[in-house]
């Protein structure tokens, strides 16, 4: 399978750590965020979401992080990312969906950009977004994570899952914009367990062909 991949993006770094953990070789294929290659034609032909990640499977051109894990847990089921019972499941892509639908989006680079280049505030400005919606969205992570009997040694009990996959790359953006992560005691205990597995530990950003 093919990558397509930007070392910094996080939606990427979800589905680099999946592969990792499901032992699945890949090709990268490196898209430059910040020279807008995203937005050119030829990748238009390759995710007309105009969002890195793809996985180009052979068959198919797959896009939206969530949706690439789940087609790669079902082809390739062990091991598993998802928990085998319904209300373990539903938990699992509640937290994952936290981290993805409410925290990711207020803060990816085109909802930056527009905050700096068509609203015109400053990095101050921008920075002050940034870590208002880091708190909000990992406050209520915390919450979750603090208070259920069904969090382990990881977000859903003592094996990673989709949850993780998608912890994990947030903390670094957070970490990224001088986040305080003091406040979130069970997930940053989550995200030392996380990052002790070289699966992670792969995947993350400075480790990634492309970086800079
Ligand atoms: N919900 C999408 C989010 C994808 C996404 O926003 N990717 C970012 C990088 S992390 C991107 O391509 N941003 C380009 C932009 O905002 O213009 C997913 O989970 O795959």
């Amino acid at each position: 399978v093919k990558l397509y991949t930007y070392f910094r993006s996080s939606a990427a770094f979800r589905v680099r750590i999946a592969l990792n953990l499901k032992g699945l070789a890949y090709e990268s294929c490196f898209v430059h965020l910040p020279k807008g290659e995203h937005r050119g034609e030829a990748y238009g032909r390759v995710n007309p979401q105009a969002l890195v990640p793809t996985l180009d499977t052979g068959a198919a051109k797959l896009n939206q992080s969530l949706a690439i894990i789940e087609y790669l847990e079902q082809t390739h089921p062990s091991p598993a990312l998802l928990p085998t019972d319904a209300l373990g499941r539903a938990r699992v892509r509640s937290l994952s969906l936290l981290v993805a639908c409410e925290i990711h989006p207020m803060n990816n680079l085109r909802a930056l950009q527009y905050l700096r280049r068509e609203l015109g505030q400053s990095e101050e400005g921008v920075t002050t977004w940034y870590r208002h919606w880091i708190a909000d969205g990992l406050s209520k992570l915390e919450a979750e994570l603090a208070s259920s009997t069904r969090t382990g040694r990881f977000s859903h009990g003592d094996t990673p899952s989709m949850a993780d996959c998608c912890l994990v790359p947030q903390i670094f953006n957070a970490r990224r914009f001088d986040s305080d992560l003091r406040p979130y005691p069970t997930t940053m205990r989550i995200f030392d367990a996380c990052m002790a597995l070289d699966a992670f530990d792969r995947a993350q950003p400075s480790k990634q062909p492309d970086a800079e």
